[in-house]
C-alpha cells in the first residue's frame, strides 16, 4: 500500500498553502467584519483555476481526482471558511449534478462558465419544511408546452444571492414520493425567480445563506436535469461527494487549530513556564493530533474509493460524522488552550469555534448520517 501523494499534487498543495498564507489569511478578519469577499480575491481564485478543480477538463476544468480535490479543500480550510465555501459550491453541489446527469448540451452550456468562476453555482434542495427529510419538499414543477413552471420556496441556500445557476429540486409527480422529484437548472434571470431573505448566522460570515423564491418561474424544458423523477437520486449522489468534501474541510480546520494552539502554548507563560510544558495542555494537543491522523486517513481512503468509481454513501457519511464532530472537539480544546484570549473577537480560534458548528448540521446532520450508515449496514 503506497500512501505517497503524487508529485504534482504536492506542488499544487504547496501553491495553495502559499495562496492561503499570502492572500486569504491576512484578510480573514476583514471579510469577517464586512461579510463580503473582495472582488480582487475572487479574481485571484479564478486565475488559479480554483472554481474548476472538479469539473472535467473537456469542459474547461482541471478534472482533478477526488483525492486531489480533498487535498485542495483541506488547504483552503486553514483560514476563514467563506473562501473555500465560495470555491466549493462550484466544484461540488453547484456543478456535480450536471457532471453526473447533464446532457452534452447542458455540460457545454454551463460547465465552462462554472469552471472559470464566471458563473457561481448553488444547490437548492432544502425548504422550510424539508431539511433532514429531503423528500418532503413542496416546490412544484408543472410542464406547460416547452417549459416547466416552478412554484415554491427554498431556504438556507449557500451562495443563493450570487448564483448564476441553481440546481433546484421540485415535485413533478407528488404521489410518486422520491421518484416524483426532478432536478432543474435555473438561471438567475429566468422569469419568476428571485432571491428572498438573506439569513443572519452564528458564523460563516462572507458566505451568504439565502432564500430562493419561485413564483410561476419559467424554466425551459431542456433545463430538466436527467429525466423526470431522477432528481432525488441525483441530489443524493451529489450529497455523497459533498459529505466527503466536508470531511476534508474539517480536516484542514483541525490541522490549523493544532498549529494555532501549539504556537500559543509555546509562548503563553504561567507560573514561570510556557503552558505547553503542562500535561493538561499537552494532552489536549495530543488528542487533537490523534484525531487529525484518524480523520486524514478516513478522508483520503474514502476519496481513493470514490476515485475507483465505487459508491461511498456509507463511507462519506462516516467520514463527515467523524471529521466534523472531531473538528468541533478540536475547536473547543483550542479555545480552552487560549483561555480568555480564545473567546475574543479577532482571534482565529473564536471564529473556527463558531464556523465549525455548522459542519455537523449542513449537507446532512450527524443524526441523519448515522441513520444512513445504519441503513447501509443492515442491507
Ligand atoms: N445514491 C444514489 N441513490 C440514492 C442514495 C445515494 N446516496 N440515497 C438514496 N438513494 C435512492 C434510493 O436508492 C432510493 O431509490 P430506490 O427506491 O430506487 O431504491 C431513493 O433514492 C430514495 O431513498 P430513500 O428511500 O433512502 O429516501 P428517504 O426519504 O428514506 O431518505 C435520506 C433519504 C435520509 C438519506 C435523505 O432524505 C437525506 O439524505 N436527508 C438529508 C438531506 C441533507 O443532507 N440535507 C442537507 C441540505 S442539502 S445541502
Amino acid at each position: 500500500m503506497d500512501f505517497t501523494l503524487p508529485e504534482e499534487l504536492l506542488i499544487f498543495r504547496d501553491t495553495l498553502r502559499k495562496f492561503v498564507e499570502k492572500e486569504l489569511e491576512p484578510i480573514s478578519e476583514q471579510v469577517e467584519e464586512e461579510d463580503h469577499i473582495p472582488d480582487r480575491i475572487v479574481e485571484k481564485m479564478k486565475d488559479l483555476g480554483l472554481f474548476g478543480l472538479a469539473i472535467p477538463s473537456e469542459h474547461g476544468g482541471y478534472g482533478m481526482s477526488v483525492l486531489g480535490q480533498c487535498v485542495a479543500m483541506e488547504e483552503l480550510s486553514r483560514t476563514n471558511a467563506c473562501f473555500r465555501t465560495r470555491i466549493g459550491t462550484n466544484n461540488g453541489i453547484g456543478s456535480m449534478g450536471i457532471v453526473i446527469a447533464g446532457t452534452e448540451e447542458q455540460k457545454r452550456k454551463y460547465l465552462p462558465r462554472l469552471a472559470s468562476g464566471a458563473m457561481t453555482g448553488a444547490f437548492a434542495l432544502t425548504e422550510p419544511n424539508a431539511g433532514s427529510d429531503a423528500s418532503a419538499i413542496r416546490t412544484t414543477a408543472v410542464r406547460k408546452g416547452d417549459k416547466y413552471i416552478l412554484n415554491g420556496t427554498k431556504h438556507f441556500i449557500t451562495n443563493g444571492d450570487i448564483a448564476g445557476l441553481s440546481t433546484v429540486m421540485a415535485l413533478t409527480d407528488r404521489p410518486k414520493g422520491t421518484k416524483g422529484i426532478s432536478a432543474f437548472l435555473v438561471e438567475e434571470g429566468f422569469p419568476g425567480f428571485s432571491v428572498g431573505k438573506i439569513e443572519r448566522k452564528m458564523g460563516f460570515r462572507g458566505s451568504h445563506t439565502c432564500e430562493l423564491l419561485f413564483d410561476d418561474c419559467e424554466v425551459p424544458a431542456e433545463n430538466l436535469l436527467g429525466r423526470e423523477g431522477e432528481g432525488f437520486r441525483i441530489a443524493m449522489q451529489v450529497l455523497d461527494k459533498g459529505r466527503l468534501m466536508m470531511g476534508a474541510c474539517a480536516l484542514g480546520a483541525i490541522e490549523r487549530l493544532i498549529e494555532l494552539s501549539t504556537t500559543f502554548a509555546k509562548t503563553r507563560v504561567t507560573f514561570g513556564e510556557p503552558i505547553i510544558n503542562r500535561q493538561a495542555i499537552q494532552w489536549m494537543l495530543v488528542n487533537m493530533a490523534i484525531d487529525a491522523y484518524a480523520v486524514r486517513n478516513a478522508v483520503y481512503h474514502a476519496a481513493w474509493k470514490l476515485d475507483r468509481g465505487e459508491r461511498v454513501t456509507k463511507e462519506a457519511a462516516m467520514v463527515k460524522v467523524l471529521a466534523t464532530e472531531t473538528a468541533c472537539r478540536a475547536a473547543d480544546s483550542a479555545v480552552q488552550i487560549h483561555g480568555g484570549m480564545g473567546y475574543m473577537k479577532g482571534m482565529a480560534v473564536e471564529r473556527f469555534y463558531r464556523d465549525l458548528r455548522l459542519l455537523r448540521i449542513y449537507e446532512g446532520t450527524s443524526e441523519i448520517l448515522r441513520m444512513i450508515v445504519a441503513r447501509e449496514m443492515s442491507r
